[in-house]
């Protein structure tokens, strides 16, 4: 792996000079690049936020409470809403929480064992990706992305900003309620939005930890030397999810002025975990191992241990590689958000 990566040429993760203390200084200056260059710039949060909640009659058998959330804020074009699913196991204690970005509406697909989650004592937040905008190319006129001018400087962002930034509402919301425990609250997503759900967690250090599913290419896998996706497909089929930045560096990697373990060191000091799937060969799992293995580096230099285990020892398939603050996991299997993952994440988290 050591040589590999050397092979591959990959930008620093992190600045010799970097200390503890000028490590939030740091953080800011690369959230900056990576608004500027990949995923576009995200706007001031809003002063305030307000909900309507309804009680869902569907309560996971009486074991949880479902509530439906519309969830308001100001924009330069007005108020804007999008509504999401909490679901809330009964409980005595605050519980921890995942803030699930998801590819369906609440209770449809195939990613998302809600029971298991709730007998697991976590709570979850979901949101319908496609009820904040839509995951097609409209010229950035459905939902959250007409609610903002354009800038025009190559710097808007995409979607995958879009839907991070609706994760952070989310989180907003989150913060009034008192069954959850605010220092256990997760951001989980799967492919393109498990970038989102990186992407997220970088920028809003409320949440206490990042899941990373098979996010690969623009997410949790390294670019340089990677399999499969790289700059070129991925800003050819989805340019919308990205800022026009980022097409610089298509047949021209080599030139990004940082790289992806570089995003996932900013989740430091907090949780961060991996997960790949063996037959995954578009996302490459090896590239995501290394992404999270170097994203490590900033955790050591915080003092805390990042990926643990011998890194020249191969990842097996099915093993969990965790006991520091970044874990990683490799199911066997292709391209998918199953119940064996979820299972690994929350035994990680439980882990710390
Ligand atoms: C693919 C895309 C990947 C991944 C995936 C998904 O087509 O190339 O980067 O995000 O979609 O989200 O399912």
């Amino acid at each position: 792996m050591l040589n590999e990566i050397k092979r591959r040429n990959l930008p620093k993760t992190i600045p010799d000079s970097l200390t503890k203390d000028n490590w939030s200084a740091y953080r800011r200056e690369m959230i900056v690049l990576f608004e500027k260059e990949e995923y576009g710039v995200t706007p001031e949060k809003p002063e305030s936020i307000c909900w309507e909640v309804k009680k869902q009659h569907d309560s996971v058998g009486g074991k949880a409470v479902h509530n439906l959330v519309n969830l308001s804020f100001d924009t330069p074009k007005g108020e804007f809403t999008f509504p999401f699913d909490t679901v809330i196991p009964n409980s005595d204690q605050p519980v921890p929480m995942f803030v699930y970005i998801s590819f369906h509406p609440y209770g449809a697909g195939q990613y998302l064992p809600i029971e298991e989650i709730i007998d697991s004592g976590y709570a979850l937040a979901i949101v319908n990706y496609n009820d904040v905008t839509k995951d097609t190319e409209d010229n950035f006129e459905s939902g959250i992305a007409n609610m903002y001018p354009r800038r025009n400087d190559g710097a808007d962002w995409g979607k995958i900003g879009m839907w991070a930034f609706a994760a952070s509402r989310m989180m907003d919301y989150i913060q009034t309620l008192d069954e959850i425990d605010k220092d256990r609250i997760y951001v989980a997503g799967h492919s393109r939005l498990g970038k989102t759900a990186v992407w997220c967690g970088v920028q809003d250090e409320r949440f206490a930890g990042v899941v990373s599913n098979d996010s690969g290419c623009s997410g949790a896998a390294v670019t340089r030397g990677k399999k499969g996706e790289h700059v070129v497909h991925i800003t050819k089929n989805f340019p919308f999810w990205f800022c026009k930045n980022y097409q610089k560096y298509i047949e021209n990697e080599e030139n990004m002025p940082f790289d992806q373990h570089q995003l996932l060191a900013l989740v430091a000091p907090r949780l961060l975990c991996v997960g790949s799937a063996t037959e995954d060969e578009w996302a490459d799992p090896e590239s995501e191992l290394m992404g999270a293995y170097l994203a490590g580096e900033a955790y050591e230099m915080l003092g805390l241990k990042g990926l643990s285990g011998d890194i020249e020892v191969p990842v097996e398939p099915g093993e969990k590689r965790f006991g520091g603050k970044v874990g990683y996991q490799l199911r066997n299997g292709t391209h998918f958000l199953s119940r064996h993952d979820w299972l690994g994440y929350m035994e990680f988290f439980n882990g710390q």
